[in-house]
């Protein structure tokens, strides 16, 4: 059965109080509806029975992690994976004819919702350059054009190849094997944006970019930080595994600029009590914290772990942890003890009561866990945050033993196998020289362009050719309309995807649609019937098995056209079997168990339910640091803060999107209806500025290089955050986050802590507005 389109929305606000609890019963009616709305019953039972199940589908929503194998429920998902999957498993699709009725340029006047709600793209597309319409092409075609444009390069670096983390581990490492074949390490990912603060934090300091703790760990830990995080909509099942930890006795500190209904309480829809009772307090202390305030509080708590070890030597620092493992602690003690009081009270927004309040806390736990994610990475001193964090862990040893450790909390489902797999600029040697013994070709050795720089390059018509696999580049990247122009310019975009969107109406001159297989979708190859393999952001790899029928017979796998597109383009160099690849992923597999580290036997052993979980050394109490030892470092305190008129504004997600697909126009949890174009403000600053409820404003960046970027035609909705914070959704936003506002050392996009002011408007001139 084809659905119809929804239409474009009205744009009617509806705000009620934000919710004080999460999941419960109308997360199940929710996730319901919007699976029927999207598809049939059928496609709908067989995506929802064989989710997140051994030998089914693993969810393509978020990275949270599964529990074993024989623990499981018969539902194991959320509401927001459900949507996520159903949202791929639609039963709209989008034909050749759609493309002849809409041209290129009518579509760049649409939504993003609009856009992803057209249904699955089914066949490969060319926009040529004299044209304002995508047409039908071959894949023989598509590939052919798109290794024309790849070989006539004056160089290998004049091309980048994009990732998003919902590609799976075997596309991933097929496509940086063709990147470094083809001679370049430009591979920017989704990760550049999203947790890249968190990778350079922990590598510097433990010696490994990923977390530490498994989900047994969280359901034994004694005390829980929740930091720059919203579970309840972004990792829903961590709200089951907090619960569980807090049936053992665990307690739970939330740290927020916002009172997120997921922090609060929650209704547990799998359990009697959350779907009749009043469900389980989730935070047990709630800190609402300043924008960026992050830093302070940790270098508050470390001082005053410091000071309470001064007064009872010997009861409170895990001496023999710090004496034997780490190194730089004397400098760090110093560092830290000479903070002001002040300056911590001044950028956290707290009290020295409530600090003091967690330290007790603390002491009293002898396993504790830190969990972050956006509110933490995105800032400008995201690094530095990080870093203190593992400061904190460490004073009371808590890393590398059960119940305790670093957790940031990742993304997108396999953003961090992703990474395993070779996607990222900047590959250590150990890696290529791997792919050199393995492959035997000469892998570059300089690092490539990330995804800011990677911007920056097309900008400046540096680089020529971009290769997107899955992802919307356009939407998530900042500066929208410093982005835009850079894809423009590119003479060629192509783009490796299952729905449209934004990335295919701002394109390069020459644009192509490579339309794939979702990971619900059966992948049959000469083979036989293939499975993919992901990562989760506890660090591990297991199966996904596709079970729907392809939504149409031209799809092609990632890999199969990864595979197809490098012989095109590579010919016999390098002797890699690309077309044994395409037939068989095991063979892929194969050779992954070579090269990368803890995949031994990979084939085998990813068979097993449950999967393999790979190795952490910290766990082992081992360090890659240059010596071999965890590090304390000492970091520059910082506060956020915006001129007297202005608000720090962070970008964030509604419950009812997936990064750059908004669903609908609601945001349930915070009370918000019918409209994304909404700025909430604490009241006190409202009255401060002037502000009345529904009054219409634009939001305003205020930067260093002087230019005006404005975000049109938001209306203010009252709202308990911080003081002189504020908050509006991603990606309408972007255009306020200037290219050159990174986080230091990581390079990643500051899409929290921009300065802004909010201009009173004369009148709402109304939808649509892309
Ligand atoms: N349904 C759904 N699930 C998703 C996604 C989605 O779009 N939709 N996206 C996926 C991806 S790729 C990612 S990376 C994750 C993102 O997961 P989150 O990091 O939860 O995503 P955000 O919506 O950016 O929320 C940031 C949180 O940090 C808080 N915050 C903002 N600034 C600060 C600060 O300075 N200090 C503190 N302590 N808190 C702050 C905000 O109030 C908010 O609660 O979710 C993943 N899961
Ligand atoms: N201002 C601001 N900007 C941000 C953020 C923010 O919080 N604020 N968050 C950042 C973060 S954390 C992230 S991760 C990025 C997200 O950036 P991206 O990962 O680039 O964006 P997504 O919205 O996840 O990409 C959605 C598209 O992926 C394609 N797709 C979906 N499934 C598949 C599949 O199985 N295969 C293929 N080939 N294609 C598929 C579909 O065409 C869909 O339209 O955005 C970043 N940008
Ligand atoms: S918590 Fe994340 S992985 Fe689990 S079902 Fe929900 S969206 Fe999917
Ligand atoms: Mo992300």
């Amino acid at each position: 059965m084809k659905k119809a389109p929804r239409h474009e929305p009205d744009e009617r606000l509806s705000a009620t109080p934000p919710k004080k609890w999460a999941a419960g019963v109308p997360a199940v009616t929710h996730a319901l509806e919007y699976s029927l709305e999207e598809t049939t019953v059928r496609r709908t039972a067989t995506t929802l029975l064989t989710m997140n199940q051994v030998a089914g589908i693993d969810c393509p929503g978020c990275a949270w992690a599964d529990p074993a194998p024989g623990h499981r429920h018969r539902n194991e998902y959320c509401e927001n994976g459900a949507k996520h999957i159903n949202d791929e498993a639609t039963a709209r699709r989008i034909t050749a004819g759609f493309f002849r009725a809409h041209s290129v340029s009518a579509l760049d006047r649409r939504s993003d919702l609009w856009l992803n709600q057209q249904g699955r793209l089914t066949a490969p597309m060319v926009k040529r350059p004299d044209s304002d319409h995508y047409e039908p092409i071959s894949w023989h075609d598509a590939l052919g054009l798109l290794s024309e444009e790849l070989t006539s390069l004056d160089s290998p670096d004049e091309a980048v190849f994009y990732t998003s983390g919902r590609a799976s581990n075997e596309a991933a490492f097929v496509l940086q094997l063709f990147a470094r074949a083809f001679g370049t390490n430009n591979l920017p990912d989704c990760s550049n944006m999203c947790h890249e603060s968190s990778g350079f934090a922990l590598h510097e300091t433990l010696g490994t970019g990923k977390g530490t703790v498994s989900l047994d760990d969280i359901h034994q830990a004694d005390l829980i930080f929740l930091v720059g995080q919203n579970p309840g909509t972004n990792h829903p099942r961590q709200l089951s595994a907090l619960e569980q930890a807090k049936l053992n006795g665990g307690r739970i500190i939330a740290v927020n600029t916002l009172p997120e209904a997921g922090l609060l309480r929650f209704k547990n829809p799998q359990r009697v009590r959350g779907v009749i009772g009043a469900g389980t307090r989730i935070a047990d202390r709630f800190l609402h914290i300043r924008s960026g305030g992050d830093l302070a509080l940790f270098q508050g708590l470390n001082r005053l772990l410091l000071e309470a070890e001064e007064a009872r030597p010997g009861t409170v620092l895990d001496h023999d942890f710090i004496r034997s493992s780490t190194s730089g602690f004397e400098e760090f003690s110093r560092h830290v003890r000479a903070i002001a009081w002040d300056d911590i009270l001044a950028a956290t927004g707290l009290t020295r009561r409530e600090i003091e309040q967690v330290r007790d806390e603390v002491l009293g736990s002898e396993r504790v866990i830190v969990c972050w994610a956006m509110g933490v990475t995105q800032q400008r001193h995201g690094v530095p945050t990080i870093r203190e964090i593992v400061n904190f862990l460490m004073l009371r040893g808590n890393l590398g033993r059960a119940g305790a450790g670093a957790c940031p909390v990742r993304g997108h489902s396999n953003v961090q196998g992703d990474r395993t797999m070779g996607i990222w600029e900047q590959m250590p040697d150990s890696f290529l020289d791997a792919l050199q013994r393995e492959f035997g070709f000469d892998p570059p050795r300089a690092h490539g362009l990330d995804s800011v720089n990677s911007i920056r390059a097309m900008r400046e018509g540096r680089v020529k050719v971009f290769l997107s696999l899955a992802g919307n580049f356009v939407r998530a990247a900042p500066d929208t309309a410093v982005t835009e122009e850079a894809m423009r310019r590119c003479r060629l975009t192509a783009h490796i995807s299952t729905k449209l969107n934004r990335s295919h109406t701002v394109c390069g001159r020459t644009a192509l649609i490579l339309p794939t297989l979702g990971r619900t979708e059966r992948d049959v190859q000469p083979s036989g019937e293939q499975f993919v393999t992901v990562e989760n952001s506890m660090s591990e790899v297991h199966t996904s098995y596709g079970r729907l029928k392809p939504a149409s017979k031209l799809l092609l796998s990632e890999v199969a056209i990864l595979c197809r597109l490098a012989r095109h383009t590579l010919g016999g160099k390098a002797g890699i079997p690309w077309a044994r690849f395409e037939a068989d992923y095991g063979a892929i597999r194969h050779h992954v168990s070579r090269i990368v580290p803890g995949f031994h036997d990979f084939n085998r052993r990813v068979a097993r339910p449950g999967g393999i979980r790979l190795p952490n050394p910290v766990n082992e109490g081992m360090f890659a640091t240059p010596t071999g030892k965890a590090l304390f470092t000492c970091n520059a305190w910082h506060m956020s803060d915006a001129p007297e008129g202005h608000l720090l504004l962070q970008t964030l997600r509604s419950h009812d999107q997936w990064n750059t697909i908004p669903y609908t126009d609601n945001d349930r949890y915070r009370g918000i209806h019918g409209r994304r174009r909404v700025v909430l403000v604490n009241p006190s600053d409202m009255a401060h500025l002037g502000l009345l409820k529904g009054q219409f404003v634009d939001l305003v960046g205020v930067w260093t290089d002087g230019v005006e970027r404005r975000a049109e035609e938001f209306e203010v909705v009252p709202y308990p955050t911080a003081r002189g914070c504020a908050a509006a959704y991603y990606p309408e936003t972007n255009v306020l986050v200037p290219l050159d506002s990174v986080a230091e050392i990581s390079n990643q996009p500051t899409s929290k802590g921009i300065v802004v002011r909010l201009a009173a408007r004369a009148t709402a001139e109304g939808p649509p507005r892309r």
